[in-house]
């Protein structure tokens, strides 16, 4: 029998369960976040719903605590795994909506910056909506990003920094695009927490995208601007 203390995950009622996942991505444990996002999904929920209400939640109360000090870099770490785990089973849910063919899309995390979560979650969520993604992972040069661009001709490229400190190498890749004269040849969108509209304006951004939800909707409003555009 189990002891008294024990938290059975799947005899909570679906709120208790959500609340007791924060609980669990706060104290990193990966086994008990996969569980639950299971159970979740078995109950019935959308994996978006999984995704948003239980994973990215939880992530906003550890980022609350490591920005007051509460927490420290190793047990972010481990709620991050933990976080991943979650995403991993999710992944090929969100992934398999049978979306038509949408355009393709070049992503990664700035020179400097090696947070991916948030880039992960948006590369999922687009290859969901029938976009094909190729992401570069974190800590790209603009070399990287371009010699991408040239590989992959995508219709859009997307840069992610968490970073105050990282967030302006956005401006050196747009920047070196014009002046390869490249930069119209692509969509270019930016997004991360510490990012907001006017930043992205101000770096010649075409938008800035607030969260994975909203990169797939801009997406779609600017690849179908792109391809009803008249050849002149
Ligand atoms: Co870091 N970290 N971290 N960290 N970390 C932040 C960003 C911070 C805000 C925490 C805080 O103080 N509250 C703070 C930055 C402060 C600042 O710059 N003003 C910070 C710091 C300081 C640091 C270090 C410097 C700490 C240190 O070493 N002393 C260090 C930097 C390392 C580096 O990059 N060089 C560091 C390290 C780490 C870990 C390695 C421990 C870990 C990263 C693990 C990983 O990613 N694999 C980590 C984490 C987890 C965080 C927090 C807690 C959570 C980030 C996250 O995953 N959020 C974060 C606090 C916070 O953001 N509130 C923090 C969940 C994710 C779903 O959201 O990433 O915002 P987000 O993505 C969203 C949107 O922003 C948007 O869509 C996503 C999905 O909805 N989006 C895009 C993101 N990218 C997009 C790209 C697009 C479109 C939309 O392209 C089109």
């Amino acid at each position: 029998m189990a002891d008294d203390d024990e938290i059975i995950l799947s005899e909570l009622s679906d709120d208790e369960l959500v609340l007791q996942m924060h609980d669990d991505l706060y104290d990193g444990l990966r086994e008990e976040i996969e569980e639950g996002v299971n159970l979740l999904i078995s109950r019935g929920w959308a994996p978006y719903d999984a995704l948003t209400k239980a994973l990215v939640a939880g992530m906003t109360i550890v980022g609350a605590d490591f920005r007051d000090g509460i927490l420290f870099v190793p047990e972010v770490l481990l709620a991050a795994n933990a976080m991943k785990g979650g995403m991993a089973i999710l992944k090929p849910l969100l992934i398999a909506t049978g979306a038509p063919r949408m355009g393709k899309m070049v992503i990664g995390t700035v020179k400097g910056d090696i947070h991916d979560i948030g880039k992960n979650l948006v590369g999922m969520m687009m290859e969901g909506a029938g976009f094909e993604v190729r992401d570069l992972g974190i800590n790209n040069s603009v070399e990287k990003y371009l010699a991408a661009l040239e590989e992959e001709k995508p219709d859009i490229l997307g840069m992610s920094a968490l970073l105050t400190t990282t967030m302006p190498y956005m401006k050196v890749v747009i920047d070196t695009m014009k002046e390869k004269g490249m930069r119209d040849d692509y969509i270019v969108l930016v997004g991360g927490a510490p990012l907001n509209e006017e930043f992205s304006k101000a770096i010649g951004a075409d938008a800035y995208c607030r969260d994975a939800a909203v990169a797939v909707e801009t997406a779609k409003a600017y690849v179908a601007r792109k391809h009803n555009r008249p050849n002149v």
